[in-house]
């Protein structure tokens, strides 16, 4: 192993095994010794930059991860409590959902809130566009999941509509691609670069769910100084989990409402209020509350977690007192 460090990107992750994307080459990698005792967050992901040194014979050694510009992150699905790292240095994260049964609106505010807290600007592609009747309909209800977000209805089979995305294509970005499985992110990779790059597949016929085509989160390099990152759908099992609101993208804000000094705080001019004191003093994200508040915050389904957790939390109280 030669002593020189270089500078390479994360361009696959698989267990403990690493690929470093440098000077055009795909370098198999592993990590040194010192990150095993480190935060799961200190693990390289794919978009990472790293410092290593290059072994032209075996596996080249990571030493460090660069500081990160965004770093995307969400709720396990099969654990709580814990967060699974998915990308790092992402410009742009589109959150790829197709115009049939695979629509959910909340699927897209909770991705929506993904990008923005990972430092991504959120960008919604409703695709299969040519299956839909009224595309235009769907488009203005994504657009009112939040101001920040920005929606393109497209087909990449029919070629309608890619023409917009050519704004997100400029060298050096770095494109990411998220979404449930069957809902065209490869194929629209293909699409747009004009070439076989991503493998493809039919999604089942009686339900329009995919079949986890695409395995693992992989980046690619496009001529131009793109880079895009593909990643592989999530299981039906975890969506339906997620949609049935045991996924805790917003369990930070309803606890920190279940601390307002009354129950039936607007977080308007009420004193003791929870959530202006946490935007005031940066603990949460003045946008982020936006967003939890267009999804429609008291809906059914919040309230009664809303009143579980302030229930666990008086409980607690109670306790310590
Ligand atoms: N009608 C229509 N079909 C599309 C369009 N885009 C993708 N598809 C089809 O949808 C199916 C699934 O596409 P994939 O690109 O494999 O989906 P994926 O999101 O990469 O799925 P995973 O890799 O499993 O996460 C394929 O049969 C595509 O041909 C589109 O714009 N219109
Ligand atoms: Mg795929």
């Amino acid at each position: 192993m030669n002593n020189e460090q270089n500078i390479g990107r994360i361009s696959e992750v698989r267990k403990n095994r690493f690929i470093i994307r440098f000077a055009g080459e795909d370098l198999p990698a592993k990590l040194k010794g010192s990150f095993y005792g480190e935060d799961g967050e200190r693990f390289p992901v794919v978009g990472d930059y790293v410092a290593f040194l290059y072994n032209p014979e075996g596996e080249s050694m990571i030493l460090s991860v660069l500081d990160r510009t965004s770093f995307l992150q969400r709720p396990d699905q099969a654990k709580t409590g814990v967060m699974q790292y998915m990308v790092a240095n992402v410009d742009y994260a589109f959150i790829v959902t197709a115009l049939n049964e695979d629509y959910s609106y909340n699927r897209i505010a909770r991705y929506v809130s993904v990008a923005l807290q990972g430092g991504a600007v959120p960008v919604v592609i409703l695709t299969k566009s040519d299956l839909c009747a009224n595309a235009g309909r769907t488009v203005r209800e994504v657009e009112s999941v939040s101001e920040k977000v920005r929606v393109h209805a497209i087909s990449a089979i029919y070629g309608i509509g890619l023409e917009e995305l050519q704004e997100y294509f400029t060298p050096g970005k770095t494109i990411c691609l998220l979404g449930s499985s069957g809902a065209g992110k490869s194929t629209l990779i293909n699409a747009l670069t004009g070439e076989e790059r991503m493998k493809t597949s039919a999604v089942r016929e009686s339900d329009s769910t995919g079949r986890h085509t695409t395995t693992h989160r992989q980046l690619i390099e496009l001529e131009n100084g793109v880079s895009i990152i593909d990643t592989p759908g999530m299981r039906e099992v975890g969506m339906a989990n997620m949609d049935e609101g045991i996924d805790d993208t917003f369990s930070d804000i309803i606890e920190l409402e279940s601390r307002c000094r009354f129950s039936n705080c607007r977080h308007d001019t009420e004193p003791g209020c929870a959530i202006k004191a946490a935007i005031a003093s940066g603990e949460l994200s003045g946008e982020r509350y936006e967003l939890y508040k267009n999804l429609g915050a008291e809906n059914r389904r919040n309230y009664a977690m809303k009143k579980q957790i302030s229930k666990w939390r008086k409980q607690r109280w109670t306790l310590k007192r």
